[in-house]
């Protein structure tokens, strides 16, 4: 199971005159916008330490949200707050998660509502990825699909499970695949990722032609946190990880304990049980 921190550090209120809306005036008069923050970090080590290393420091916090909240205007708020959230989580790799409230109290609205907000909440979500090819230039595929993924600036921490040869799975008569598997954080939704990850297949021109046949590269989604989600292009965890050897034989490198949130079982144990069938 995946333990999130309830620690958090709160700011209140954060003023800052910026130039975002739809409207040419409010980007050319500006206005007042308040932020209110909540940094989810575990709080049991400063606790204890009493060092600022072991925390965020408010004040480069709160340099950094007016810096990205003032160097651009945006139409939307929902913009602003998206570019600020991930500027946080990007710079203090110590947060977990960040929620953020941007109010916009002068909005020119007709009715004149009191307030106008909106909140956002983005965590790092740990995921695994099965990769493989049966290209001629496999390894070079390979290595191509791990640089593009950690040019994302919604990824972080890449690790990567050593890449085997292993024998066609499935009906087609096919040359042999070099398989692998890769970790790493992100802040993407399920859906983003699976489209981020299409993006990298088209780049590196998969074709697909033929189910389970010769490819570029293939890139699985296996698990995303403890997240279970079907949707008509998506499946999590990975419908078929566990009856697939190229698959549980790398991951077992990343994540030996990691338990599957359907079956209930360790990464380790789905292996064990499959080498003896
Ligand atoms: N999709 C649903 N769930 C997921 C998920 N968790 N991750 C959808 C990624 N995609 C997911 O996949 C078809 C559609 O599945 C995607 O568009 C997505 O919306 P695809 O990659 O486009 O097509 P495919 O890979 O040809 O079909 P399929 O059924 O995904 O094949 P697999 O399961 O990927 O198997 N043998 C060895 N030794 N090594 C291999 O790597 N790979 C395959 C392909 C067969 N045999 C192999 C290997
Ligand atoms: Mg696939």
């Amino acid at each position: 199971m995946i333990r999130r921190t309830k620690d958090y550090i709160k700011i209140t209120n954060l003023e800052i005159y910026a130039y975002h809306g739809v409207l040419a005036e409010e980007k050319q008069k500006g206005q007042v916008f308040f932020v209110n923050l909540k940094l989810y970090m575990p709080l049991r080590k400063p606790g204890l330490s009493d060092a600022l290393a072991d925390a965020v420091n408010y004040d480069e916090v709160c340099s950094l949200v007016v810096d990205v909240f003032t160097k651009e205007s945006y139409d939307l708020i929902e913009k602003a707050a998206e570019k600020t959230v991930e500027a946080l989580l990007n710079a203090f790799p110590v947060l977990e998660a960040v929620e953020l409230e941007l109010r916009k109290p002068d909005a020119p609205i007709t009715c004149a509502p009191e307030d106008v907000s909106v909140n956002i909440y983005r965590e790092w979500h740990k995921v695994y990825l099965s990769i493989g090819s049966n290209h001629e230039n496999a390894l070079g595929y390979l290595d191509e699909a791990c640089k593009q993924i950690e040019a994302s600036p919604y990824i972080r921490g890449l690790r990567k499970s050593s890449i085997i040869q292993t024998k066609p799975y499935g009906p087609v008569v096919q040359p042999d695949f070099q398989n692998g598997c890769v970790a790493f954080e992100t802040y993407m939704e399920p859906e983003e990722l699976l489209g981020f990850l299409n993006q990298i297949e088209a780049d590196l021109k998969r074709e697909r032609v033929l189910r389970w046949g010769p490819r570029t590269i293939d890139l699985d989604i296996l698990f995303y946190d403890d997240l279970v989600y079907n949707s008509e292009i998506l499946t999590i965890p990975h419908i078929d990880m566990q009856n697939r050897m190229f698959v549980l034989e790398p991951l077992f490198e990343l994540c030996p304990y990691f338990r599957h949130p359907i079956l209930g079982k360790s990464v380790e144990q789905m292996l064990a049980e499959l080498r003896q069938k």
